[in-house]
């Protein structure tokens, strides 16, 4: 009874994004939403149109270079080899919709989704998370986030994602979804906050804001990334559909309500990173680290010692692949560059605290059908803010918030994202190995704001601890919401 139809398109595929606004916003007026959600509900990109899009999208843009090529004759290029025709404009624009607790609750949905950490909200798991704030207890706790997440004046009740190839469309589609959730001039909703990110230009498409690839290895889903003709790329794990949806196989938890199924539990997080200051650090401590090997085409130690804190060289080669120079082509060939494991007991060639090596220690646990599998989540993130000035470069130091809006879609937030946080990055003694601990992940582990280190930073002396001078990324919030399936949003989330 399984229907890409059915799931939201973000959850299973990815929407298209260049540009790509979250709107949270507060119902105001339950009752006319609950009729109007019917309407928006045509203009949610679901899975299998999604999955369209992603085609289209490779289609044209091997189109537009075989007319920019002018192969198979002059179709697109007059004599003197000048083009005569573009390919024509695709516009491509999607949306999902997700609601928090405190958004159902406003619905008067009373259902219990049975995910603790979804129906506290995510400030109360911020003190767990070890985000920075006020507070030495739980109770009380106030994190240091941005005034919108803390809603101490207005409640997130969900959040509506369109993303696209312009800002320019996809506002006009926000629009339009906006214009469906109001009747009368008068808008059943209103919002806490509009936030917008941007994949960055030009060469750096597709990494982050410190210069590293993203979006490399992602979980396969049994019964989605397998069937029609698909297979799983070489090393990437195939997980129980029930990892990412609720209500199927791999989801284990009891006594959900039955219009849960096929939807998805997302984690937002606002991550702002302070690239000079990473950069800085870097160059300040690599030469006192080690004296890395000196042959023509060697990175910079500067960019080892980075890689050693990712797993990856910035072009998504994996170190444990490639440990002394990067290599873009690897990197760029979806048949190798997630084609590895890490070798147990040594971090010689990978640090155990390596970002990656940490979020997914891959055979460094035994039985990783169980150790690891139900922690794999779907990362549908995405940067913002401008790229690193002048002036910053000069001064490194950050002057523009900039980093990455961070999203993952899982069937249980105390499996998925929270776990990975608390119990791998935050913890120093994972993964367990005897005798060098690992200290933290290096970008995004954290114990609110206090000073970290890890090992394995040096591959000459890997039980050497490094201090980590400052968090180079912070949170200032996020909530945790869910994204129902398209008959859970016709049917038990509308009147
Ligand atoms: Fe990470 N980074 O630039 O260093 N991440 N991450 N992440 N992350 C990954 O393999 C990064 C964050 C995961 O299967 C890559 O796709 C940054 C959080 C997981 O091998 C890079 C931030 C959480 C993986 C980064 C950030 C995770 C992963 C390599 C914050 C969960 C896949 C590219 C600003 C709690 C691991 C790739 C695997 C990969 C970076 C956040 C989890 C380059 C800058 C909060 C599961």
């Amino acid at each position: 009874d399984f229907k890409l139809s059915n799931v939201q398109g973000d959850i299973l595929v990815g929407l298209s994004k260049k540009t790509e606004v979250f709107f949270f916003f507060q119902i105001t007026n339950a009752g006319a939403f609950k009729s109007q959600l019917k309407n928006v509900v045509p203009l949610i990109t679901t899975a299998d149109k999604a999955t369209g899009e992603k085609e289209a999208i490779r289609a044209f843009k091997a189109e537009k270079q075989v007319r920019i090529n002018g192969v198979n004759g002059s179709s697109g290029t007059n004599e003197l080899g000048e083009i005569t025709a573009n390919p024509p404009l695709l516009s491509v624009v999607g949306v999902n919709i997700a609601f928090s607790q405190k958004g159902l609750t406003a619905l008067g949905v009373t259902d219990d989704l049975k995910d603790p950490l979804f129906a506290a909200g995510q400030k109360a798991d911020a003190f767990d998370l070890a985000d920075k704030g006020t507070g030495d207890t739980k109770d009380g706790f106030k994190p240091d986030w941005d005034d919108a997440f803390l809603q101490e004046k207005q409640e997130i009740h969900g959040v509506i994602l369109v993303a696209g190839d312009s800002f320019e469309t996809v506002d006009g589609k926000l629009d339009e979804v906006k214009g469906l959730l109001s009747t009368d001039g008068t808008s059943s909703i209103a919002q806490v906050a509009t936030l917008a990110g941007d994949v960055r230009p030009g060469e750096f498409k597709g990494h982050e804001h410190f210069g590293y690839m993203d979006g490399i290895s992602q979980p396969a889903l049994n019964g989605v990334d397998n069937v029609d003709g698909k297979k799983p790329f070489p090393g990437q794990t195939l997980v129980k559909l029930g990892v990412g949806l609720l209500g199927r196989d791999g989801d284990d938890v009891q006594g959900r309500p039955g219009w849960a199924k096929d939807g998805s539990l997302l984690a937002f997080r606002k991550l702002p990173q302070f690239v000079p200051e990473f950069d800085r650090f870097l160059e300040d401590t690599a030469d006192k680290i080690t004296d890395f090997d000196d042959f023509s085409d060697a990175p910079s130690p500067a960019d080892i010692l980075g890689a050693r804190m990712v797993g990856r060289w910035k072009s998504g080669a994996p170190i444990r692949i490639t440990p002394l120079v990067d290599d873009p082509i690897l990197a760029a060939d979806p048949q190798r560059n997630n084609k590895f494991k890490f070798n147990p007991k040594s971090q010689e060639i990978c640090p155990f605290a390596a970002h990656i090596r940490k979020m997914n220690p891959r055979k460094d646990l035994a039985n990783p059908e169980t150790s690891i599998d139900p922690h794999l989540i779907l990362r549908r993130g995405i940067p913002f803010g401008p790229e690193v000035t002048t002036e910053e470069k000069l001064t490194k130091s950050t002057k523009y918030e900039r980093g990455l809006y961070f999203v993952s879609y899982q069937s249980n937030l105390g499996n998925g994202f929270s776990f990975l946080q608390r119990l791998w990055a935050n913890n120093q003694d994972f993964p367990p190995q005897e005798p060098e601990q690992p200290g933290f992940d290096p970008i995004i582990g954290q114990v609110h704001g206090e000073v970290r280190a890890m090992t394995g930073a040096n591959d000459d002396a890997t039980a050497n601890s490094l201090p980590l001078d400052r968090q180079w990324v912070q949170s200032k919030g996020g909530e945790y919401f869910f994204s129902p399936s398209i008959e859970a949003l016709n049917g038990a989330l509308s009147g």
